[in-house]
């Protein structure tokens, strides 16, 4: 659609900066944090673990007053489970909860507004090990962890984000380590009863936020993304449309209308692994209602249609690389995009489309809360960091969120991956994502210095035009 003009971004817009507790704090036992999963998991030969990452824990001060340089409105960041409830339903960790006071308190002192995911991919240890998502006694673990820190944060904290990247815990649980088969006969059956299991935990966080919290705002947090066919066959727009709600759609009808979606519903049925649904929990996932959606976004997603019996999954795919499900969907590539070196397509105009289908079906404000490219910075010997591919790609999806916005869509924050390089989920801290550089490497810690990129500068640029200088402040 071609606009006369452009809107500009609403005043008070989130610029902001994302992170994730397990991939910034390192001091992964410190304090009498307990174990998550991601810390039992098991790494990538030759990359980085997450026991010390920036080690933003003992570095807090002083980043968040780069982040108060950089300018930024909004930090999303993520609270350690572990850090409060060590072992997920026991005892209270007070050093835990002074570690989040601090880190709020001096987002607070710089006017930066705190935007808490209340869980990133690290569930605990110990709950894992009764079951995890599985076992329903998870929920109830979710909700009393969620008052805890309602009451330790609720003061101060305005945005609360449920679970990040639900739809990618179930659809990659193996790739990012946390969701374990329970069930080897049908493994669907134990991923899909895990995920209502999660659906419910969200509901009742989002009730109990509204209850003790009335000026608070929630919502889900998934990662969307527009699933285009590979061609205009029909039966590839179908596959399409398979995709998109087993992948998208599924978890914010969830999410905001309280119902399962029709076609993934279907999808769980033909694969006999719809979950157990016990009384009650309808009621409370329909009285659950997100005050706006949150939502990653990296590349956009194709896919053709698949002959019903053959191998869709014949490719191995990571969180962004589509693989496939017989019968049903199969990933391809979309040769009208670049990949970047990890051979993610970069796609701005689909970020555009997303933000307006996603806005198109629930009508709430959107916040993006993940969006950013992975690279091999380099660190030269006169201690900068030249990143001009990061910002072209932020640029570009940038205007497309601006030309989003002029389409009509409302959205009040863009919180990019990464304020600061920490370790990546699963390709170590080689791939590297933030505005400010942490000098270290897979195995050596060095001395962790952070170093403003080139892309620090920009960003700070833009946002202290509120988006204004978008052109003029481009590579
Ligand atoms: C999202 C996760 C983040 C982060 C990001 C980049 O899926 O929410 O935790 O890891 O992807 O992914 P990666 O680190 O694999 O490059």
């Amino acid at each position: 659609m071609h606009h006369r003009s452009l809107k500009h971004f609403p005043p008070g817009f989130f610029w902001g900066g994302s992170t994730s507790a397990y991939q910034v704090e390192g001091a992964w036992n410190e304090d009498g944090k307990g174990p998550s999963v991601i810390d039992m998991g098991t790494r990538v030969p030759n990359t980085a673990d997450f026991k010390v990452t920036s080690d933003h824990y003992h570095h807090v001060d002083e980043d968040v007053a780069l982040f108060a340089e950089l300018g930024l409105k909004a930090y999303r960041f993520s609270i350690a489970w572990t850090r409060i409830i060590p072992d997920g339903d026991g005892e209270i960790n007070e050093k835990g909860i002074a570690f989040y006071n601090r880190l709020i308190d001096a987002l607070i002192a710089h006017n930066i507004e705190p935007i808490v995911t209340m869980y990133h991919f690290d569930l605990p240890h110990a709950l894992a090990l009764k079951g995890g998502w599985y076992n329903r006694d998870t929920i109830d673990a979710f909700e009393r962890y969620a008052r805890v820190i309602f009451q330790a944060f609720g003061d101060r904290v305005r945005y609360w984000l449920t679970i990040n990247e639900q739809n990618m815990m179930i659809l990659h649980g193996d790739a990012l380590g946390t969701t374990n088969s329970v069930d080897t006969h049908n493994p669907y059956k134990s991923i899909y009863q895990q995920n209502h299991h999660m659906l419910v935990a969200q509901a009742k966080a989002m009730i109990l936020c509204h209850e003790l919290l009335p000026n608070a705002k929630i919502g889900p947090a998934p990662n969307i993304v527009s699933v285009y066919p590979a061609t205009s066959k029909p039966e590839d727009i179908i596959a399409a449309d398979n995709f998109a709600a087993i992948r998208n759609w599924l978890y914010l009808d969830m999410a905001v209308y309280g119902r399962y979606n029709t076609i993934a519903w279907n999808f769980m049925q033909e694969l006999d692994c719809t979950p157990v649904i016990e009384p009650g929990d309808m009621t409370i996932l329909k009285h659950a209602n997100p005050d706006f959606v949150a939502f990653n976004y990296y590349s956009s997603a194709t896919v053709q249609a698949s002959v019903s019996g053959e191998d869709a999954r014949n490719s191995t795919g990571d969180q962004q690389i589509v693989v496939g499900e017989s019968g049903v969907y199969r990933g391809t590539s979309n040769p009208n995009l670049e990949k970047n070196e990890f051979g993610w397509e970069i796609d701005p105009v689909g970020f555009r489309s997303t933000l307006r289908q996603i806005y198109d079906r629930y009508q709430l404000p959107l916040i993006v809360t993940e969006n950013g490219l992975g690279a091999f910075d380099k660190l030269e010997a006169d201690d900068t960091v030249q990143d001009p591919y990061r910002i072209a790609y932020l640029k570009a999806h940038i205007e497309q969120m601006q030309l989003a916005i002029t389409d009509g869509v409302e959205v009040f924050g863009y919180c990019p991956w990464s304020a600061i390089d920490l370790v990546s989920t699963h390709q170590g801290c080689a791939k590297r994502y933030g505005f400010i550089y942490v000098n270290r490497d897979e195995s050596d810690l060095k001395d962790l210095r952070r170093i403003r990129k080139q892309s620090f500068f920009w960003y700070q640029n833009l946002i202290r035009t509120n988006g204004a200088d978008l052109v003029e402040s481009g590579d």
